[in-house]
């Protein structure tokens, strides 16, 4: 809770004993250990004035890091190199297929640009990843997602085949990274397989028997696709997974474990492995004891 402000203030706070400002330190430690303290996660720099130990100064730092992402005075302390390295591994991360150990491998063996990476020495998605790179790294508008739902409905509403666009489309957001199909099974079909006939998928990057991992085209721009197939007794479970983030997903599993219950992408089981069948995302909340939260809700917590 709270990490990146604490992470921030633990570094305001390194910095302040370098400068010989041992009070300052101080102030900062003591902010810290209110942060740990704080039960909630902090939405604003008008909250964080509310906590005892955080002053007017160490509040507009946090206002800072809520507007800009960081704090100038921090950045500027740092070593050239190191906002360099952090730069270029930035960057290797953002190639599809590229983890930081990879990213970390490319700049130990001296590459700072994508064209520096030998080509032989990547893999298939790595190599689509760095083709379509300009493309892939740019947000997903919201109302691209209106064309997205339209096409694929032209496509899937003749099959029979139901989806949902989940992730952070269904829960609101003005841009997204990627587009998150959930697809209900269907008998006798294979289903995947038919959905990526339709026309926007270009690309596969993976696939499994329930999941698909793609590239599609949609006005003229390569987009990250992911399929997500849910039988239909899974759907409440898999519509509630795939519309995330992934740390409500978190939270949600940790206080079904609370009452000895294990939740995932596909049901409610007790310790014996008997499962807790719901109809709706609405059941899912309930029998969990939880007030339903809108998609829209569910990235405060
Ligand atoms: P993502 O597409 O990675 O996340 P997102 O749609 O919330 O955000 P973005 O705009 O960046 O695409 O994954 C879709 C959902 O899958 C996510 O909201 C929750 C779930 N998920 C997890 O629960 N844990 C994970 O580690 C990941 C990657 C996803
Ligand atoms: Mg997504």
């Amino acid at each position: 809770m709270n990490a990146t402000i604490i992470n921030a203030f633990e570094a305001l706070r390194k910095l302040r004993v370098e400068q010989g400002e041992p009070y300052r330190a101080r102030a900062y430690e003591r902010a810290i250990n209110a942060l740990r303290n704080h039960p909630t996660q902090i939405q604003s720099a008008e909250e964080a004035r509310m906590i005892p130990g955080i002053g007017e100064s160490l509040a507009s730092k946090i206002d800072e890091l809520f507007r800009t992402g960081s704090v100038s005075e921090l950045q500027m302390a740092r070593p050239l190199e190191e906002l360099e390295k952090e730069r270029v591994l930035k960057l290797f991360e953002s190639v599809e297929g590229v983890g930081p150990v990879t990213a970390n491998r490319w700049y130990a063996a001296g590459y700072r640009r994508l064209e520096d990476v030998p080509v032989s020495s990547l893999t298939a998605t790595q190599r689509l990843g760095i083709e379509l790179h300009s493309d892939l790294v740019q947000r997903i508008p919201r109302d691209e997602f209106l064309e997205d739902d339209r096409i694929l409905h032209q496509c899937l509403d003749p099959l029979g085949i139901q989806f949902v666009i989940a992730g952070s489309y269904r829960r609101g957001k003005e841009t997204s990274g990627d587009i998150d199909v959930l697809v209900i099974n269907r008998p006798n079909t294979d289903v995947i397989s038919t959905v990526i006939q339709c026309p926007i998928f270009t690309h596969q990057l993976g696939r499994r028997e329930k999941k698909f991992l793609g590239i599609g085209k949609i006005r003229n721009t390569y987009r990250r696709i992911d399929i997500e197939l849910a039988e239909p007794h899974e759907y409440p479970f898999a519509i509630v997974y795939f519309t995330g983030p992934a740390t409500f997903n978190e939270k949600m599993r940790s206080h079904a474990k609370q009452y000895s219950l294990r939740l995932n992408e596909k049901g409610l089981y007790d310790a014996q492995g008997n499962s807790y069948p719901a109809q709706t995302e609405q059941d899912v909340f309930a029998m969990l004891g939880l007030q339903y939260l809108t998609p829209e809700e569910r990235d405060k917590y």
